[in-house]
């Protein structure tokens, strides 16, 4: 039988189990990322593990997060990650080199293999041909020290595009169509396959923006075949040699297909505040606009700055808007400061900000009270960009830049010369920003500042456990409110006593307190809980709050796996109406426990209104070890 890329790649890189949708599978990693903002709690787990040296076949440590130091405490941490992955045989690339997706495309990533990320946007590397995904930090930390990465196989959808994108519309439009028609909880248990003669016409950064948003999907990951695009980009990024061809066969079958033409495509925009919130721009109206806002590790790439450049070039950015560019790589900013597109965007009034992930993660640039914001980005959480009362629309480089001259949401069409930007034939290579692992680690000494504690570990699971429900949150409550990231609580990624003073405060502003007036207890979650971010912070700090079990509808599949890392049980409600059941501060007690969890019926009392109800936790056998044993460390140790 004919397979499909996923399967392709998946069965080089397969350890254990078969390719049977919804098993467990275990694969080889090949390479991992990490970055700052997820990496000092990476690099302090692989610490813990006792091991000297990375056993993959490129770890890199990219700082493009938390870039502004207000403090003692970002620089601190830039400084751990350097020293810590100096010591263990990991490439560091500095602060100012760019956002790690955007930098592992242009210089690391290899079609065909596999690389694990401690951030959801891993699936970037899609573009290339690679099985790209996101994860916690601790599962990272596993697969630097030569751990099999363990999976639910998913299934595989295609996209099927045909045709050629119009002038004006891009790939951004695409994955916005994408999330239009299958929502942020589409793709869960899911690859996103990307076939047809429409990838034909899209260059590997293009590429490389959809599988990057396919995050938004919820998917394990999306993916591009590699042909003859991606190896003329790897040729322009001198690595040639690392290219291979990866297609599907011929016969080969899929779980589900989506057709996409895309001649039919027009310019669109996720609307507040979710990235599946999709209309036409032309439908949404011209609305004044505040702030735009271009970069990000989906549309921060050369040619997509070159558009935006063609469009601003001679014109002012409209009185009324603040227009920022973030770069996407020091390669992206070199290029355009050499032939003279910055000089452009500058001269239109642009802010240019250095290379990395900036206002996307809300580290400067929050909106004005009440603000529209436009942004190239991939999501649009409410209160994300630092301004709660602020409404961010989803768009591409060209709606973006066309909307800051006029001051309203443009359709792009309207602008009055088209813009074309051909994919260089070289790009400016100069890795003096990447500094390699040092021969002898055992020489190097790891420098840790006084922010970074220690992280918390849980104890083995107790066979009853008992407690109030503390909260109760709606669907699709994501990582960006479970534990908020902004310009002020950035600096704290390694101090999670800090942060728990912030966990869930979007919801409701008491739940810290409560947490610790009640020792701890349970949280009641919808649909899709813990989307978003890979931020294992989100289970860590509840993990510190005494968070004991979380009991949802449904989870998203990291979250999922960071809550079983740090022991706290993700269970989902068998019939979804006991959801409604549940009020704040009621009294649940589960026991018998670990039988309940072996034959996957967990049965959870409601003390206070006398009812029961029937939960699930779907887990594997290697899951339960973990949860018995109190979290994944815990597991790990008693192995050893
Ligand atoms: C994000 O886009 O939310 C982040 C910041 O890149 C996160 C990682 C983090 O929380 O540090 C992600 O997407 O995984
Ligand atoms: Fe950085 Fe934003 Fe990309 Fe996350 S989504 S990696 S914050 S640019």
């Amino acid at each position: 039988m004919g397979l499909n890329i996923t399967q392709k790649i998946l069965k080089e890189h397969l350890l254990e189990g078969e390719l049977i949708p919804g098993t467990e599978i275990g694969i080889r990693i090949d390479q991992t990322l990490t970055q700052d903002s997820t990496g000092t709690m990476a690099y302090l787990q692989f610490e813990a593990m006792g091991i000297d040296r990375v056993k993959t076949k490129k770890s890199v440590a990219y700082i493009d997060h938390n870039m502004l130091q207000q403090g003692f405490e970002n620089a601190d941490d830039h400084k751990y990650i350097q020293t810590v992955a100096h010591k263990h045989g990991i490439y560091f690339s500095r602060p100012g080199n760019g956002i790690c997706h955007q930098v592992h495309l242009e210089r690391f990533g290899v079609p065909g293999e596999t690389l694990l990320g401690s951030d959801s946007h891993t699936p970037t590397g899609g573009g290339l041909g690679m099985i790209a995904i996101g994860a916690g930090g601790l599962d990272v930390a596993v697969a630097m020290g030569g751990g099999t990465y363990y999976i639910t196989m998913p299934k595989v959808v295609n996209v099927k595009l045909t045709g050629r994108l119009r002038p004006f519309v891009s790939a951004k439009d695409i994955i916005l169509e994408v999330l239009r028609r299958m929502t942020v909880k589409g793709g869960v248990g899911k690859v996103i396959e990307y076939t047809g003669d429409g990838v034909r016409s899209l260059s590997v950064p293009e590429r490389a923006t959809i599988t990057n948003m396919g995050a938004e999907l919820g998917a394990t990951t999306s993916i591009f075949p590699s042909d003859e695009v991606t190896k003329a980009f790897l040729k322009a990024q001198q690595r040639e040699a690392v290219w291979r061809s990866i297609t599907s066969d011929e016969n080969a079958t899929y779980d589900e297909v989506i057709e996409i033409c895309l001649d039919d495509l027009e310019p669109l925009a996720a609307m507040p505040h979710s990235p599946d919130q999709v209309k036409k721009v032309k439908e949404i109206g011209e609305i004044s606009v505040d702030q735009v806002a271009i970069g990000s590790c989906t549309n921060s790439s050369y040619q997509d700055l070159m558009k935006v450049a063609q469009i601003l070039k001679g014109k002012t950015v409209h009185p009324s808007v603040s227009l920022v560019i973030a770069p996407g790589s020091k390669q992206v900013l070199n290029m355009l400061a050499k032939n003279g597109a910055l000089a452009d965007l500058i001269n239109a009034g642009a802010r240019i900000l250095e290379a990395g992930c900036g206002p996307c993660i809300g580290m400067g640039q929050a909106p004005a009270s009440n603000a529209i914001s436009l942004r190239t980005f991939n999501r649009n959480f409410k209160g994300r960009c630092g301004t709660v009362s602020a409404g961010v629309y989803l768009v591409s480089p060209e709606t973006a830049a066309v909307s800051a001259i006029s001051g309203k949401l443009t359709d792009p069409r309207l602008h009055p010369v088209e813009v074309f930007v051909e994919m260089p034939e070289v790009f400016e290579v100069n890795d003096n920003m990447i500094i390699p692992p040092a021969k002898e680690g055992e020489k190097v000494e790891v420098i840790k500042g006084p922010n970074i504690k220690p992280f918390p570990i849980n104890t083995p699971l107790e066979d009853v456990i008992e407690g109030k429900a503390l909260i109760k949150v709606e669907d699709n409550i994501t990582t960006d409110h479970i534990m908020p990231s902004n310009a002020k609580l950035l600096p704290f990624r390694s101090n999670i006593p800090h942060l728990s003073e912030h966990c869930l405060v979007p919801c409701n502003p008491d739940f810290p307190k409560r947490a610790k007036e009640n020792n701890g207890g349970f949280i009641i979650g919808g649909e899709n809980y813990g989307q978003g971010s890979s931020r294992e912070h989100a289970a860590l700090v509840p993990l510190y709050l005494g968070i004991k079990a979380v009991l949802a509808k449904s989870f998203a599949r990291i979250h999922r796996s960071n809550l079983i890392n740090a022991g706290i049980l993700p269970l989902v409600f068998v019939d979804v109406e006991d959801y409604d059941d549940i009020d704040e501060f009621d009294e649940l007690q589960m026991g018998n426990l670990k039988e309940g969890l072996e034959k996957d019926c967990i049965v959870v009392k409601n003390v206070t209104k006398q009812k029961e109800y029937k939960m699930n936790i779907h887990c594997t056998d290697k899951e339960l070890k973990i949860l018995v044993a109190g979290g994944k460390i815990n597991a790990i140790r008693s192995k050893a």
